[in-house]
């Protein structure tokens, strides 16, 4: 699978590239990362040379390019991992799918008051009530699908897939602003937090040396 490349922002901050790269380890593929540092005077220059978007993350495979985070999981799923990212059953599948969605377009206040930043710890942010509807949304999606779907261990909507990796920053932000969450989401979070890949996501946005001052929230 020499032909692939998943190019994507700083593993501390960029959430969108974490969500296709999560899937893409998760199933096994191979393919080539380009990291290009955000907030740099040269980033956008350097992200043009891959994405017509301006944006990160793109996949590349071959010819093709893919620039969007969702659009990525939905062509990994389909055309490089034989469907898995979604549940077979078409009426769990539709409510994962509205769950992914409704990640990918919304939750404004969260995204700006909860930034992800994976290797801080003990911040603390009080949420306006827009930022609190968001993190109250975000739990009724998470403890509903766990408590239908979930058991036995499993993941959001039964197996592994593309609503689980959407929603994986989520647990990230929860743990940086220690946000209290009822018990299906809390046990969802350790759950996507062990995940072996992203045990290896967090290793290296550790590792990072940037610091970007405008993601960093609720320092003391
Ligand atoms: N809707 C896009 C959003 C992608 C996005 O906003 N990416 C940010 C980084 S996380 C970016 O590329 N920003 C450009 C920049 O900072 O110059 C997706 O889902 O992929």
């Amino acid at each position: 699978m020499a032909d692939l490349t998943l190019v994507m922002g700083n593993r501390n901050y960029s959430s969108w590239s974490l969500r296709p790269w999560l899937l893409m380890r998760h199933a096994g593929l191979e393919f080539r990362e380009v990291r290009i540092a955000l907030d740099q005077p040269d980033t956008r220059q350097k992200i043009l040379e891959y994405s017509p978007s301006g944006r990160v993350p793109v996949l590349i495979h071959g010819t093709l390019k893919v620039w969007d985070s969702l659009a990525i999981c939905e062509y990994v799923s389909e055309a490089l991992w034989g469907g898995r990212g979604w549940p077979r059953d078409s009426r769990v599948r539709a409510e994962a799918r509205s769950a992914a969605c409704e990640m990918h377009a919304g939750f404004a206040a969260l995204r700006q008051e909860l930034p992800m930043n994976c290797r801080a710890r003990d911040r603390r942010v009080t949420l306006s009530a827009e930022g609190q509807a968001d993190v109250d949304r975000m739990c009724e999606i998470l403890e509903s699908s766990r408590r239908r779907f979930g058991h036995d261990g499993r993941w959001l909507f039964g197996d592994f897939g593309v609503a689980d990796a959407m929603f994986a920053p989520v647990a990230l932000r929860f743990l940086t602003y220690g946000v209290d969450t009822p018990p299906e989401t809390r046990d969802w979070c350790s759950r996507i937090l062990r995940h072996p890949a992203m045990t290896e996501w967090i290793g290296s946005a550790t590792a990072e040396a940037e610091v970007l001052e405008r993601e960093e929230r609720g320092r003391g």
